[in-house]
């Protein structure tokens, strides 16, 4: 830092430039964020110097928060759960299983095992991490999704979890919840659903919505993100229990602030995540995530069918606004090898988009192009996409 400080309008300048060098959302296929929509930047700014961490100091912003909890339990089949506004999904991830730890009496930690699907997000390794329990990935089945039975074998008495997600980061799939929930209540286990994705979209798909939430009995937590699919700012996650007493072992005693205890991860912590997601959601109401969802869906279901002509075939048939695609095998650039090249080259293909000036990214397994069709990317933005996809392949 320098000794003298500079004016507004250098700094701004300099801001300006750095800002400059950000990829637009408009050619981004490969994020779970998008543009805050404006009432929630608005609320964001005009709550930006509360701390929720100090909620005496601030009862208005605590209100505000509770509302939005109520919010999204109601969303969730639970008006009355208990929560609170994470920063995201992360967040609300290690929360859950700090809880389910904490919650399930005298726990061995070098012997407790959480089981979660092969594709639960990497968050979920951090927590175990910051546990110090161990992660038992549960193969999947054919369709991408948890499966019950695997999971069920993995079981035995040093297991404090069970996860499910609503809304895979790969490929979008929603695993069964509902199996998963009676095989937490045979086995008397906690079990978290990862709505991070999921949470603001399978309440607004038209036709079929798979069950999820805590209208499933034994789902005893659930990741929900303001900052994905709900328009907040980021950082706004969501995090809520099926009862106060699976919340409560997170308490802290904080005698020295005004409220005593304290429950999140975070300490100082922004109440202007609270109030843009309190806005947005009283704006846009139901009726206003359905359209955005419809939108989306539609315009996955447009990209399905453009690079279907284009030879790129849909991992699974899009559950939610994710779709991955087999690369096609002429695609690799390189002379095969004697057994061809069945799996394409996504990589080469994500690289080559690049400079186009397109960002999509790639799955592990399989390896495959995935694409998230947030609200940003629009009808043009596919059709667009898909012509320069053409010229790369
Ligand atoms: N659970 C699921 C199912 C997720 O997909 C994610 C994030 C999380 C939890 C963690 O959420 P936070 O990142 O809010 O803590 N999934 C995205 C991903 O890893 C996050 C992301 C978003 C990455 C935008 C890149 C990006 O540009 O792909």
């Amino acid at each position: 830092m320098r000794e003298d400080g500079a004016d507004e309008r250098q700094i701004f300048d300099e801001l300006c430039e750095a800002g400059k060098k950000d990829v637009p959302y408009g050619r981004v296929l490969s994020s779970m964020c998008t543009a805050p929509h404006p009432i929630a930047a608005k609320a964001h700014r005009t709550f930006i110097r509360t701390n929720l961490g100090d909620p005496k100091l601030f009862p208005g912003t605590a209100a505000i928060e509770r509302k939005c909890v109520e919010m999204l339990g109601d969303l969730l089949h639970m008006p009355a759960a208990p929560g609170y506004i994470t920063t995201g999904g992360t967040e609300s991830n290690i929360q859950a299983l700090r809880a389910a730890v904490l919650s399930h009496g005298r726990v061995d930690r070098a012997k407790a095992n959480v089981i979660v699907p092969e594709s639960a997000h990497y968050s979920f390794e951090k927590a175990s991490q910051l546990l110090g329990i161990r992660l038992r990935k549960a193969p999947l089945d054919d369709e991408l999704r948890a499966d019950p039975a695997e999971m069920a074998s993995l079981i035995d008495k040093h297991t404090v979890a069970l996860v499910a997600v609503a809304g895979t980061t790969e490929f979008g799939q929603v695993d069964p919840v509902e199996e998963i929930g009676k095989l937490a209540l045979e086995s008397d286990t906690y079990l978290h659903v990862d709505a991070a994705f999921g949470g603001f979209v399978i309440p607004f798909l038209k036709g079929c919505q798979p069950k999820f939430d805590f209208e499933v009995p034994g789902v005893s937590s659930i990741a929900i993100d303001p900052h994905k699919m709900g328009m907040s700012t980021i950082p706004s996650g969501g995090l809520l229990y099926r009862d106060e007493h699976l919340m409560q072992p997170l308490e802290i005693s904080a005698q020295y602030l005004t409220s005593q205890v304290q429950t999140s991860l975070a300490g100082t912590r922004s109440g202007a995540s609270a109030a843009a997601t309190y806005a947005v959601m009283r704006y846009l109401g139901r009726d206003g995530y359905r359209n955005i969802v419809a939108q989306c869906m539609d315009n996955t279901r447009l990209l399905v069918d453009l690079l279907s002509d284009l030879g790129l075939q849909p991992v699974i048939e899009p559950v939610l606004n994710i779709a991955a695609f087999h690369a096609p095998a002429r695609a690799s650039g390189r002379t095969s090898g004697p057994q061809g090249d069945p799996q394409g080259d996504p990589q080469g293909i994500r690289k080559r988009l690049c400079d186009y000036n397109w960002y999509v990214s790639t799955t592990v397994r399989p390896c495959a192009l995935r694409m998230v069709v947030m609200p940003h990317v629009s009808e043009d933005v596919v059709r667009a996409f898909a012509a320069d996809l053409k010229k790369v392949l």
